[in-house]
């Protein structure tokens, strides 16, 4: 089976691009390179960003803003250039209103502990979506619990977008917070994130985007979509594991208390008291993540570099051929929307077989590396009456070979599980 000719691949990368990644070029079983499908849990890394974390290991490596020797200047010097380098990514003003954390998760742990705990009452309301990342549900549910604010969740439509009539209708003055997602993890869907912050504006309140999905895909502008907070991960976009960033408006940062206590966060100690820093420091409490926030920077130089725009073009004719040949599938739902709608990945569940007996023999049998379970998204997963799926996601360096690759295991994994449903075309009714 092969993707279908008729999309217009002329948007595509050079499959060149593919030598600066090592890691690639191994196989997984003998005659089966790697076909790696998984980019939505983590992308692989260039030679430019491994390279970037040696050298700063073997050249320039102490701890930052602490001391005054040649190496603690020099690590100070690249931490705060790769500060400077996520403020210009995601077009921040300040560099201040940048702050590093331990990625994703941290950094929407921040806002729910520091800004939920200082500012929700009982009966305010956080209002998120039910295609939310675990990581944008959880740390809610947990200041609601405390503060005694209210949960609503927006519902999704029925090709898996957001319902925003429902979200119109939902979104009050009791609204405190709109927490929501510019990709879904497991729809693929792209959210409305510009038209969603302008109706919570205007209602009085303030959106935080967890644009995990986003950032390593598309061009993200914080200033022109007007969020309030933004967070995203550094191992997602070719960076290291341990980085992430929260984005938020220095108004907003400066009025939230500290989320973690301990050294750099401080101006001054005393026995029983202490006075914070400044922004960003005020959130950087302890040794932050100094070699993988430069490896991050590097990441961020190689992206621009091929332009983010390219790279969602280029995914958006990995994501339609996927979707063109998958929907071809008897017995398979691909979750989510069409193409239109939808970034670089393609969730779908069989009939038959289960998501990880399907992603094991994809493995096994092809070399081809995708996620099965639930995503972190299980009441999503609940709602579409699935526990798991299986999902296939892009990045740059894949090309239509692996989009073919997939569709191959797909068909032998299926006369393997349910010889008696083989793959036959849909009828279609027009
Ligand atoms: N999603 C996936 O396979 P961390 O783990 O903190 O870097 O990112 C958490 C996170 C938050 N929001 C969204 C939309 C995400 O996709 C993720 C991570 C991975 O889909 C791992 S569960």
């Amino acid at each position: 089976m092969s993707a279908a000719k008729t999309v217009d691949q002329s948007a595509l990368l050079p499959e060149s691009l593919r030598d600066d990644f090592p890691i690639l070029s191994r196989d997984i079983l003998e005659g089966h390179p790697l076909v790696f499908l998984d980019n939505a849990a983590s992308t692989q890394r260039p030679r430019q960003v491994i390279d970037a974390i040696s050298n700063v290991y073997e050249h320039d490596y102490a701890n930052v803003h602490r001391g005054i020797h040649t190496l603690s200047e020099r690590s100070t010097e690249l931490y705060e250039l790769a500060r400077e380098k996520v403020r210009a990514f995601v077009g921040a003003k300040h560099a201040r209103e940048v702050i590093f954390t331990p990625g994703t998760t941290a950094s929407i742990n921040l806002v729910a502990r520091s800004w939920g705990g200082a500012n929700l009452q009982p009966g305010d309301e956080i209002l998120t979506t039910v295609m939310e990342h675990h990581s944008n549900l959880v740390p809610w549910q947990q200041i609601a619990a405390e503060t005694g604010a209210v949960l609503r969740h927006v519902p999704i439509t029925e090709d898996g977008r957001l319902d925003m009539a429902a979200f119109d209708q939902l979104l009050s003055e009791r609204t405190k917070l709109v927490a929501v997602c510019s990709i879904s993890n497991t729809l693929g869907t792209i959210n409305p994130i510009d038209e969603i912050t302008s109706k919570a504006h205007a209602a009085g309140a303030l959106v935080l985007v967890d644009a995990a999905q986003s950032v390593p895909h598309m061009p993200v502008d914080v200033l022109k979509s007007d969020v309030d907070f933004l967070a995203f991960s550094g191992h997602k976009m070719l960076g290291p594991s341990g980085v992430g960033i929260l984005y938020g408006k220095e108004s907003l940062l400066d009025a939230m208390p500290p989320f973690l206590g301990g050294g750099s966060m401080i101006n001054e100690v005393r026995l029983d008291s202490f006075t914070p820093a400044e922004l960003p420091a005020k959130f950087e409490a302890g040794t932050p993540p100094i070699a993988p926030a430069i490896g991050m920077s590097a990441a961020i130089d190689y992206l621009n570099h091929i332009g983010l725009e390219a790279i969602h073009r280029h995914e958006q004719v990995l994501t339609q051929l996927a979707y063109d040949a998958l929907s071809q599938i008897e017995g398979l739902r691909i979750l989510g929307p069409a193409p239109k709608h939808r970034a670089g990945l393609v969730s779908f569940a069989f009939e038959r077989i289960h998501a990880h007996e399907f992603a094991q023999v994809l493995n096994d049998q092809f070399g081809v590396a995708v996620r099965a379970g639930h995503h972190c998204t299980q009441p999503l997963h609940a709602l579409l009456g699935i526990s798991a799926s299986t999902r296939a996601s892009f990045y740059f360096y894949n090309q239509p070979e692996n989009v073919d690759c997939l569709l191959e295991g797909i068909s032998a994994v299926q006369s393997m599980f349910a010889p008696q449903g083989r793959r036959r075309r849909r009828k279609h009714n027009s």
